[in-house]
């Protein structure tokens, strides 16, 4: 019987698989499944649910579980040896929270398989929608928490993080504050990943120390929960929080729910899941302190490893646990792909291959214009009234803006990171936009670094599937090395590299300057 190992991401907006063969190393089976396409009656645009307050972004919980349903399902049809599963982990869009009445316990530990999974949760949510990353109307909750924790940098130091809107504690006293009688019913308060996990094991899950470090409630350095965070959080908070234990460490058998229904081995194991970001350090190989990536995806994120626990005391950026022991650091820039695609929609350009040709027909620094892409609320810099800047650039260019919003993106990036002093040797880029070679061009100008991409369309999945491997080898008393567990997997791209042009990383040192000041003055502005 094969070695096989199956990880999920539940992400904004998908439901992804990966199976992975331990001993042939290699992928053997890659799914996807789009929410707004495969299940259009939740009525969710890019994962989220309409909502008349633009700060404020939702999704549904029972769509995260319909999709899981149908995902197992998919598999079973395209013939995945389910039997063959030895573990199982997973990871999801970090932050998003679950909120649970007294009923949730009984009901996972006697999941129907005659049932489908929404049929089973009827009844168990004391919230009936799910916060999200994307929701910033917190402010008012993140100033008082990080009032109570003593200011940015103390809030940053307790916890790994200043407090931030689309976190799950401001999220949480955001709830309470707004209605005590639900907030008083809830029993237990999952993150995405843990409630996988959950509906995966059928018991409650712990949430692991790369998830629980994105909630502003856990003790960065001793990885439990943080008295202090939770009082300033809401009352009998401790009560309702699962314990927090490593990624990929075993809950226990998978619930017969997904033996009965779609053939699972009864032996294999459920594990602990991670946030989205922690699971592609493992997918994308970054196991070694000082190696960097960039993810160009709904959110655009620059991530590293590091040993030691270094927090932001400017606040923008993040330290969560890493999976492979010692830690990581993260800023996300809400304004990704979507904002992208905004750019691109706007000037009618006909898909990505067309949009780097028109980028090209510009120079690097673009005449000196620049273009803060705030569609959304951003996350880095905070912004909390969208929209869109313009610098000595004509918005009727197209040439210009398709250049001006990525290079405005990447400025951005390198202004916001400069916290971290990591000088990397090389860059490894991922997610849809590092396909474009045009982009990546930039990407490596602006960085003036070497930049190489991973083709791992899915590095999340593919990190939770290392995650369950290396749970259930250590669980079977063996000592797994995590660079020798990634090897093979996680290849960048023969021919991929990108090597910096010198001229133009010149014209980007100089024009980081102005790059500064028109975000000081729009910001100003605000
Ligand atoms: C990270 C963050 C996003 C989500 C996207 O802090 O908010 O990258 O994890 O799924």
């Amino acid at each position: 019987m094969a070695r096989l190992f199956l990880g999920l991401d539940s992400s904004t907006q998908s439901l992804s698989a990966v199976v992975i063969d331990l001993d042939a190393r290699r992928v053997v089976y890659e799914k996807s499944l789009n929410f707004d396409k495969a299940l259009p009656h939740y009525k969710t645009q890019n994962g989220v649910l309409p909502h008349r307050d633009p700060l404020v972004k939702h999704s549904s919980p029972l769509l995260w579980a319909e999709a899981l349903d149908r995902l197992f399902a998919a598999m079973k049809t395209d013939g995945v040896a389910l039997g063959e599963i030895r573990a199982i982990s997973g990871s999801g869009q970090q932050h998003g929270s679950v909120y649970f009445n007294a009923r949730i316990a009984t009901v996972l530990a006697h999941l129907n398989p005659k049932k489908s999974l929404v049929q089973n949760l009827r009844g168990v949510f004391a919230r009936k929608t799910s916060p999200i990353w994307m929701d910033s109307s917190t402010a008012a909750e993140c100033g008082e928490i990080r009032a109570k924790l003593g200011g940015i940098k103390a809030t940053a130091a307790a916890t790994g993080s200043d407090a931030f809107e689309r976190f799950t504690g401001p999220q949480i006293r955001k709830f309470y504050k707004t209605d005590r009688a639900a907030y008083a019913k809830t029993a237990h308060i999952a993150l995405v990943s843990s409630y996988i996990a959950s509906l995966l094991a059928g018991k409650i899950a712990p949430i692991d120390f790369g998830d629980g470090a994105g909630m502003n409630l856990m003790d960065i350095r001793k990885k439990v929960w943080h008295r202090d965070a939770l009082a300033a959080t809401a009352p009998k908070l401790a009560d309702k929080l699962p314990p927090l234990a490593p990624a990929g460490q075993g809950i226990g058998r998978v619930s017969a729910y997904w033996v009965e229904k779609y053939g699972l081995n009864p032996a294999a194991v459920a594990t602990v899941c991670t946030g989205d970001n922690p699971a592609s350090v493992i997918g994308l190989g970054l196991i070694k302190a000082g190696q960097v990536a960039i993810s160009l995806g709904t959110s655009d994120t620059f991530f590293g490893s590091m040993q030691k626990c270094r927090t932001d005391a400017r606040g923008e950026g993040h330290v969560f646990g890493s999976p492979a022991g010692g830690y990581l650091t993260l800023i996300c820039f809400k304004n990704g792909s979507l904002a992208r695609e905004r750019v691109r929609e706007l000037y009618g350009v006909k898909d990505w291959a067309a949009f780097g040709r028109l980028l090209a027909k510009t120079k690097p620094g673009n005449g000196g214009a620049i273009l803060l892409p705030w569609f959304e609320a951003e996350i880095v810099p905070r912004v909390n009234r969208p929209g869109v800047h313009r610098f000595d650039l004509d918005e009727r260019d197209a040439a210009a803006n398709a250049r001006a919003v990525f290079e405005g993106q990447m400025l951005s990036m390198r202004r916001h990171s400069a916290w971290m002093g990591v000088a990397p040797e090389r860059i490894f880029a991922t997610g849809g936009a590092s396909n474009n070679p045009a982009l990546l061009q930039v990407l490596a100008n602006v960085m003036n670094c070497r930049v190489l991409r991973i083709e791992v369309s899915k590095s999340a999945a593919l990190g939770a599937a290392l995650l369950a491997a290396h749970g259930w080898l250590t669980a079977a008393g063996e000592k797994p090395e995590w660079e020798q567990l990634v090897a093979g997997f996680t290849k960048p791209v023969a021919g991929s590299e990108v090597k910096p042009d010198k001229r133009a990383a010149k014209v980007y040192d100089r024009l980081l300057e102005k790059f500064a000041a028109c975000e000081k003055a729009a910001l100003k502005g605000k």
